[in-house]
């Protein structure tokens, strides 16, 4: 493996005159984490897709919060996304693509990853989720999170979540879905599959 990170973990840090974040990443972790953001329910919702990912994630961020959260809630995606990126180093060996299902009630959540280099975002939703926010969250805040994420980390992600009762699931649910089922879409995307000894492209590069 002709990764610069081996093991597959590093810090990395990103300041702004918005954000200061502060973070260290281990791809190949266990599930545990010690976050600690503005943001309590994307705290909660990091815990739940580094856990169900096996990876492990030191992350302290401050941010401008007293004018609102957007600043931070994009600045914890493009760190996050930046990290990943980091130490997956030159992909040699990676699987690239990645799938992952997550149900919570009537709620499925369906990830589909492709670290391609190419970052590119889109959430699909069967039931239009409700605008009521959830300590000041949306759904538009979960959107511009993850194209932040997806952007840096250069993955193509897409993001289906169906709910076929028809009901209006609450944003809380929803994230569920959506980050439960992205963990295990990244950790199947991340990992070395023996069988690859080279740049999982046939462009040769995936940069
Ligand atoms: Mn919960």
């Amino acid at each position: 493996m002709s990764n610069i990170y081996v093991p597959r973990k590093a810090p990395h840090q990103r300041i702004t005159k918005e954000t200061q974040s502060e973070l260290e990443l281990n791809l190949d972790g266990s599930g545990k984490t010690n976050i600690k953001t503005p943001i309590g329910l994307l705290d909660h919702m990091l815990e739940l897709f580094v856990f169900h990912g096996f990876f492990d994630l030191n992350l302290m961020v401050k941010g401008d919060t007293h004018i609102d959260i957007h600043h931070t809630n994009e600045d914890v995606g493009i760190v996050l996304g930046q990290a990943f990126k980091k130490v997956l180093g030159d992909k040699v060996g990676i699987k690239r693509f990645g799938s992952g299902f997550a149900p919570m009630e009537d709620t499925l959540g369906h990830s589909v990853v492709d670290i391609s280099g190419r970052g590119h975002f889109r959430i699909n939703y069967l039931t239009v989720p409700s605008d009521k926010s959830e300590d000041g969250y949306t759904h538009k805040y979960l959107e511009h999170f993850m194209e932040s994420f997806a952007k840096q980390l250069g993955a193509n992600i897409i993001i289906n979540v169906s709910n076929p009762t028809g009901s209006t699931a609450d944003l809380h649910t929803i994230m569920e879905t959506v980050f439960k089922s992205l963990g295990l879409a990244l950790d199947q995307a991340t990992q070395i599959d023996p069988r690859r000894k080279e740049v999982p492209s046939t462009k040769g590069i995936i940069d």
